[in-house]
């Protein structure tokens, strides 16, 4: 749930990159970082120490203008995806307010995106959350490698694997070059922003 400071007047939401492992997250973060002003941004923190994979998680806070009055901050997570860390990404998850799901085009990846997808699932479960109940964007990234003859999942084929049921908002992205990056990210601010307002209102 949104953090408030009234002290500060601010509202903070907690936005979650998801995914597979090396399918992009932190590459999408990056690539905010570095476009946006700094007047806007905060200092990015990442924690990885073992070449570029994320062992703990990306930070990066954003000030999105303001709603009734309240000044609203996005807090932008990744999590390292890698089957073996599920304590990080379940503590990661606390408090999310809203999800990326970054899922890798890779045709190789095709099991690992769907059991990321069911991970993701059965830890908002475990803080008794429904997938369906929070927003949700999806992200197909890596377009860019269809290029480089490099065999890709069909956007047709991820999103019958990813999307069938949920049917969220999906991009096609290249974090690499930018492309989809803040399509995506205006998305998910806006449902995120709009649910967590709605549950301010209703207090
Ligand atoms: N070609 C290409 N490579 C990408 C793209 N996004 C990420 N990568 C590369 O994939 C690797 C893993 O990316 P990373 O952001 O660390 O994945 P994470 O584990 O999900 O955080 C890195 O070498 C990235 O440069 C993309 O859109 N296109
Ligand atoms: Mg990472």
């Amino acid at each position: 749930m949104a953090f408030i400071d009234l002290s500060k007047g601010e509202v903070q939401c907690k936005i979650v990159y998801y995914g597979p492992g090396r399918g992009g997250k932190t590459t999408n973060l990056l690539y905010i970082h570095r476009a946006m002003s700094e007047k806007i941004r905060g200092k990015m923190v990442t924690i990885d120490t073992k070449g570029d994979r994320t062992l703990f998680f990306d930070f990066l806070p954003l000030a999105l203008g303001k709603i009734h009055n309240l000044s609203i901050k996005i807090q932008l997570y990744t999590v390292p995806g890698q089957v073996m860390y599920n304590a990080t990404r379940k503590l990661v998850l606390k408090g999310v307010d809203g999800l990326v799901f970054v899922a890798d085009s890779l045709k190789v990846q095709k099991d690992k995106n769907i059991q990321s997808l069911e991970n993701l699932r059965e830890n908002l479960a475990d803080e008794n959350i429904n997938l369906e109940d929070i927003p949700l964007v999806m992200q197909y990234n890596k377009r860019d490698l269809a290029d480089a003859n490099i065999p890709l999942l069909s956007i047709a084929e991820m999103d019958a694997d990813l999307n069938s049921e949920l049917k969220v908002p999906w991009f096609e992205a290249s974090a690499l070059k930018g492309q989809g990056v803040f399509e995506t990210l205006r998305e998910i601010s806006k449902r995120t922003v709009k649910q967590v307002s709605r549950k301010l209102l209703s207090k």
